[in-house]
């Protein structure tokens, strides 16, 4: 199959990936070029989801395609991540979607849900019928979600919840929220420490009374996604809506390795485009003695850092998706790799945007969107500084958060 975008592959990276993940690669290689390609700088321009996408992208098994059975296709998680390195090379907002659908709210339910909950939830939302939201951030408890507010009551056969959540991606968009929320131990906090409240994972309908989402307005970054804020106000759900096997601050970062797992392998389709842009312009754009930039060693230092970095985030995308697969992982190395190749990508989109001169600050190139997107993607599901805490207490045993 012949597309536009022929990869980025220096080190003879494709030799190392079994013929399942090449195909699962290309498939979501080919729905981005055909599909998002042509509308995403027109999304960009006007803040708009492309949510005409959905069904197609149900139909195509990327929704929750690392899980097993309920109507999910059974990917390994390499797969998985190439997916998703194809989707944010065409926008990290529609990675992010992608991300939030699969690895918070499909995965937490697969996880800790009942088998009511997984037979109901699960295939609506492989399809594209039903979507989710991941509420977990609150206005005052960002790094630090163990500080939440939101608090679940149980009374009788319910539980009430109130609270604020803040920055969710689809949040208004969402069927379904699954939100974190402290819980008492009388109302069925299961804390084995002997404390008083656990934070559990309920989902909440998103049209119950009380639940409420409003857009952030003004995103210079990720406008092609909707993030919002949630408030529930005497939130009434049937008990049966707890996840029942969540329990402990652990299970949403259970989630969370998930979704970085997904963005460590985003981040370096991000890169690819930027690279591949600035390639291509440096090839083509000429001053001086009429010959191409790409003839200056200046120029030629920056691609070269650029193609020896994307290399060394496949690299390490690849060992940790492989123990993921194996069941040897551990969150710090996921840590490591979400941190290293969001700084790398950030780093390639500055330098390609530099490549490109006055050109690279418009959008008929991808790059200034990328870089934008990128600084999000920094931000969000641990920030870089939270990443390096986290390698930092493995290494050395000692917390500095
Ligand atoms: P701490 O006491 O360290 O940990 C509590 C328990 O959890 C265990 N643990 C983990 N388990 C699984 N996976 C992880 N990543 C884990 N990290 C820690 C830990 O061993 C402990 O277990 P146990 O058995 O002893 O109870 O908790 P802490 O309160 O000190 O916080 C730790 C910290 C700072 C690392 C954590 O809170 C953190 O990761 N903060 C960053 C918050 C964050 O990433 N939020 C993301 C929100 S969702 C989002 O951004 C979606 S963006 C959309 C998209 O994905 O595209
Ligand atoms: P803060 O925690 O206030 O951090 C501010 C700064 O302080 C950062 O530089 C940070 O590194 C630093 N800092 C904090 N603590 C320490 C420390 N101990 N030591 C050193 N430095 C520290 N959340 C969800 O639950 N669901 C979602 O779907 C979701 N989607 C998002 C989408 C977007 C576009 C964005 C921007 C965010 C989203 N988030 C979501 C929230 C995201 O996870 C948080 O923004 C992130 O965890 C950081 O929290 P904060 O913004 O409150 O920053």
């Amino acid at each position: 199959m012949a597309y536009p975008f022929k990869g980025v592959d220096f080190i003879g990276f494709d030799a190392l990936l079994d013929d399942d993940e090449r195909m699962a690669r290309d498939m979501a290689r080919q729905f981005i070029e055909d599909k998002l390609i042509p509308i995403i700088e027109e999304c960009n321009r006007e803040g708009r989801f492309p949510r005409e996408l959905v069904p197609q992208m149900g139909q195509l098994g990327f929704f929750g395609a690392n899980l097993h059975g309920y109507n999910c296709a059974g990917m390994s998680n390499v797969a998985y991540g190439l997916v998703m390195q194809e989707f944010e090379r065409g926008d990290s907002g529609l990675r992010s979607f992608v991300s939030v659908q699969s690895a918070l709210v499909m995965y937490p339910i697969y996880t800790f849900g009942s088998e009511e909950q997984k037979n109901y939830w699960l295939p609506l939302m492989a399809s594209g019928e039903k979507l989710g939201c991941f509420g977990l951030t609150e206005p005052d408890f960002g790094s630090n979600p163990g500080g939440m507010r939101t608090r679940a009551v149980k009374e009788g056969d319910e539980y009430i919840l109130n609270g604020e959540k803040m920055w969710i991606t689809s949040g208004s968009i969402a069927d379904v929220a699954v939100i974190w929320a402290k819980v008492k131990e009388e109302d069925g906090g299961k804390n084995e420490d002997g404390g008083t409240d656990v934070v559990r994972g309920f989902l909440v309908e998103t049209n119950r009374p009380g639940f409420s989402a409003h857009d952030v307005h003004g995103k210079w970054s990720l406008r092609a996604s909707v993030t919002s804020g949630l408030s529930l106000q005497d939130v009434r759900i049937p008990a049966k809506n707890l996840l029942p096997r969540s329990g402990g601050l652990k299970s949403p970062l259970m989630c969370l390795n998930q979704a970085r797992h997904g963005i460590s392998w985003g981040a370096i389709g991000a890169a690819m485009s930027c690279y591949d842009t600035a390639l291509k312009y440096s090839l083509d754009r000429k001053q001086f003695r009429n010959e191409p930039i790409a003839s200056h060693q200046l120029i030629q230092e920056k691609l070269a850092w650029m193609i020896s970095e994307i290399s060394k985030a496949q690299l390490l995308a690849l060992h940790v998706g492989r123990m993921k697969d194996d069941g040897k992982v551990g969150h710090e190395h996921i840590s490591m790799a979400k941190r290293n190749n969001v700084w790398m990508a950030l780093e390639c989109a500055r330098m390609a945007r530099d490549i490109l001169g006055g050109a690279g600050i418009t959008d008929d190139f991808p790059i200034m969107r990328h870089m934008m997107n990128l600084e999000s993607v920094k931000t969000y599901e641990g920030t870089n500084d939270i990443h390096t805490l986290i390698i930092g207490q493995s290494v050395t045993g000692i917390s500095a958060f």
